[in-house]
């Protein structure tokens, strides 16, 4: 893992600007942070970006609801998701807006160059238009009956009964689910992306190591029911890009979404002199290109995002990786339902580390829905961050501050220390894997070996014998040790707990130095490093 020094640059999908960061937001983020701050602690050069996502209809309306400007909505919540971000230690090294100079500047570029290479098509096609809003309707903005199993109320892309997919203009009795009065069909040239020219191209990526396994069956689906040309055009009033020499015509948000990664780096470049754009996005790259995204939104960065890098002779991303959702307490989070939780709500009640952990020990390489439950949250929390390993340094602080002048002895257990060292090999390929559930259990069955080490040698009974003084000493600093180790693994995932050990400790936790034991050396008094959560506190 310390072997060569890679240059990464790592990205989390960009959160839409009409609404508040939420659990779900915070799963992705979380999952791509620990991965970051692990391979920085292996060495390597990361760059971690993000953005607001700050085109689209819905900002639009939210906006003409408030009587504001669009830019008014967007630039209030870019302040919002950095501020609650930040909260959960998760630091990007740039949070930018894809409605930024130089968002647009790449996607005039791209849709040229695109254009060019004949990879452009134009098309008139019928689509449903709202008469008393003036606004040619997204599909999610049309709700009609499904053509397939009849069932009423249905969106316009697909039926949430029967999961049948179909273009609105399918639906039977169609209606606007702003007026809710029948849309009325016209006629719009429309510019459309042409993916199947990408086929072959996109059938050799997939297979090249790029997907693990699980998603690759859902593409080749895809591949199976056949390409389609994509529709990058919308008609005004749109909030997004006017396309040039169009009157009226905007780039889909969708179109300008995933080029928000290429214009945030850039706008990073222009901060940072070290980094040189073109050294980062040109065809042959020797540099590292991770995407972490949600099951929902696959088919635009397996498909489209990649035919459009190839079409415009950019890298393609080293790798995706796709999560599942979150569930709470066994339910899909909505509004509707109440049981929606905002990244502010959670930091009322509760500390953001603890939402790492809990995520971590749930989180694999696969794309399984995530369930936070939290009478299980507590428990896991308190049992294992508490009880186990926080209690492991508390209880041999107590030995060492109260008897020993805060000294750690010069003699500790090195066969045991080798163990506890040892086990970083197979941590290191879990972190790697995003197997941070994996890395959790190799933390507690530590912890757990690490007090039953304390329980068997009872230094509260030893203390009281003078001549067994140097031997309690002994074993606390190797309690100490062991849990200066645990916290080396829990670092990545546990910022706080990490930055108040270090204080605790006078060290810094890294990778580099875990061979050498804390020896001969003095610590800081211990304080509460951690605070049990009590769940009567809890109204979530
Ligand atoms: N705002 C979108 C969403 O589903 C994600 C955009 C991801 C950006 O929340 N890129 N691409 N492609
Ligand atoms: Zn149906």
């Amino acid at each position: 893992m310390f072997s060569k020094k890679k240059k990464m640059l790592v990205t989390c999908a960009l959160p839409y600007a009409n609404g508040s960061i939420h659990l779900g937001h915070l799963l992705e983020q979380i999952q791509a942070d620990i991965w970051v701050k692990y391979n920085r602690m292996c060495g390597h050069e990361v760059y971690f970006i993000c953005a607001d996502d700050a085109h689209g209809t819905p900002i639009m309306l939210k906006a003409k609801e408030l009587n504001i400007k669009p830019e008014e909505v967007i630039n209030k919540i870019y302040t919002e998701h950095i501020s609650d971000l930040k909260k959960f230690n998760v630091n990007h090294d740039n949070y930018h807006t894809t409605n930024s100079i130089e968002n647009f500047f790449f996607v005039k570029l791209i849709f040229n160059r695109l254009k060019k290479r004949k990879f452009i098509k134009k098309k008139i096609i019928k689509q449903f238009y709202d008469d008393k809003y003036n606004i040619f309707l997204p599909d999610r903005f049309i709700k009609g009956t499904c053509l397939n199993c009849k069932s009423i109320n249905q969106y316009g892309d697909h039926c949430e009964n029967c999961g049948t997919t179909y273009s609105p203009i399918s639906l039977i009795n169609p209606f606007s689910v702003l007026s809710k009065k029948k849309p009325i069909l016209c006629n719009s040239e429309h510019y459309f992306f042409d993916l199947p020219q990408f086929n072959n191209f996109l059938k050799h990526w997939i297979n090249s190591n790029v997907l693990d396994n699980n998603i690759k069956n859902k593409i080749q689906e895809w591949f199976f029911l056949g390409l389609k040309p994509w529709d990058i055009t919308r008609d005004g009033p749109y909030f997004g890009f006017k396309i040039p020499k169009t009157i009226n015509k905007y780039f889909y948000v969708w179109l300008d979404a995933p080029i928000g990664y290429i214009s945030t780096f850039k706008n990073l470049c222009d901060k940072n002199i070290k980094l040189n754009f073109y050294q980062w996005w040109n065809k042959k790259s020797d540099t590292e290109l991770y995407h972490f995204i949600g099951k929902d939104i696959i088919y635009f960065h397996c498909l489209f995002w990649p035919a459009i890098l190839e079409g415009i002779d950019f890298r393609k991303p080293t790798k995706l990786f796709v999560h599942g959702h979150v569930t709470l307490n066994g339910y899909k989070m909505s509004k509707s339902r109440g049981n929606f939780i905002t990244a502010k709500k959670w930091l009322k009640f509760l500390d953001s580390d603890s939402l790492r952990y809990y995520y971590a020990s749930k989180l694999s390489s696969d794309i399984n829905d995530i369930d936070l439950n939290i009478n299980d949250f507590v428990f896991k929390i308190n049992s294992d961050i508490v009880n186990k390993i926080v209690n492991l340094a508390s209880r041999n602080a107590y030995f060492i501050n109260n008897y020993f002048h805060d000294n750690l002895s010069k003699n500790i257990n090195t066969k045991l220390y080798f163990k506890f060292i040892k086990k970083s090999e197979i941590i290191h390929i879990y972190f790697y894997k995003r197997k941070y559930s994996h890395v959790i259990k190799q933390i507690i069955i530590l912890s757990n070996i690490a007090n039953s080490y304390i329980d068997q040698y009872k230094p509260w009974l030893l203390i009281k014998d003078n001549t067994k003084k140097k031997k309690v000493q002994s074993i606390c600093s190797m309690g100490i040790n062991m849990f200066r180790v645990i916290m080396i693994y829990l670092k990545p995932i546990m910022p706080i707990l990490s930055r108040n050990t270090e204080l605790f400790l006078n060290h810094k936790l890294c990778f580099n130095n875990i061979k050498y034991p804390l020896i001969n050396k003095k610590i800081n008094k211990f304080k509460p490093l951690f605070n049990r959560i009590n769940i009567k506190n809890i109204i979530i």
